[in-house]
């Protein structure tokens, strides 16, 4: 019997991507919840020396960084395929994967969840609003070139699910609990609509974040 087990701390949204992708394959997993600072303890540091969140094991297979993950599960169990066939709409996946990891999260969605959700929630610290202000046109930009991107496809690459459309609703799911991000989405054309339709299905139903993240806003 395969064995998979998932580490991280819940409400992470790359942690999430892994679970979800999983419950849209129907895998069993286990997920080892770690706690905010253990990911920092050598025990964690041995699985992932950069100290991020997840990190994942397969029958012994240890591997880290979520599109890594991501792709190794749908290649190694291809049903249903959430990477498209058609090498356009791959490149689009991939573009999509490209600019979540650079641009969206680390310079939009991490500096203004941190502010409006982390620090304030779950570390006591006030948001610093100047960081918030420095971040909001990268996510304008994010938010207007996914709206584009999407069109008015029912999916980021056409009518399924990918890999892409996963990570971003995991970002964006949460984002929403943000002010900021509420206004952005305002600003959309086809966003929103896609965002329901992706929190309505049951692999996000099942992989909600912990509720004292979400009353956060
Ligand atoms: N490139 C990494 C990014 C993972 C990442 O930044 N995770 C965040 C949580 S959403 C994290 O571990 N933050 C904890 C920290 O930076 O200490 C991946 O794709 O797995």
């Amino acid at each position: 019997m395969s064995i998979i087990t998932v580490f991280g701390i819940p409400g992470s949204p790359f942690l999430r991507s892994v679970e979800i992708t999983l419950k849209e394959k129907g895998l069993d997993y286990q997920l080892q919840a770690i706690k905010p600072g253990e990911h920092k303890q050598p025990e964690y540091l041995a699985r992932h020396p950069f100290g991020r969140v997840p990190a994942f094991e397969h029958d012994g297979f240890k591997i880290y960084e979520t599109q890594a993950i991501i792709r190794y599960i749908d290649e190694v169990f291809p049903s249903p395929p959430l990477t498209p066939g058609n090498p356009r709409a791959r490149a689009r996946m991939n573009q999509v994967i490209g600019i979540i990891e650079w641009y969206y999260f680390p310079k939009a969605g991490a500096p203004i969840g941190f502010n409006r959700i982390i620090g304030p929630r779950l570390l006591g610290v006030p948001a610093d609003e100047q960081a918030v202000a420095d971040a909001m046109p990268m996510a304008r930009t994010c938010f207007a070139e996914f709206d584009q991107l999407l069109g008015d496809k029912p999916y980021l690459t056409g009518d399924t699910v990918t890999l892409a459309d996963i990570m971003l609703g995991a970002q964006l799911d949460l984002f929403m609990e943000c002010p900021e991000g509420r206004e952005l989405m305002a600003e959309t054309s086809h966003l929103s609509a896609w965002l329901e339709r992706m929190a309505a299905r049951p692999s996000f139903a099942a992989t909600q974040p912990p509720a004292m993240l979400k009353e956060a806003a």
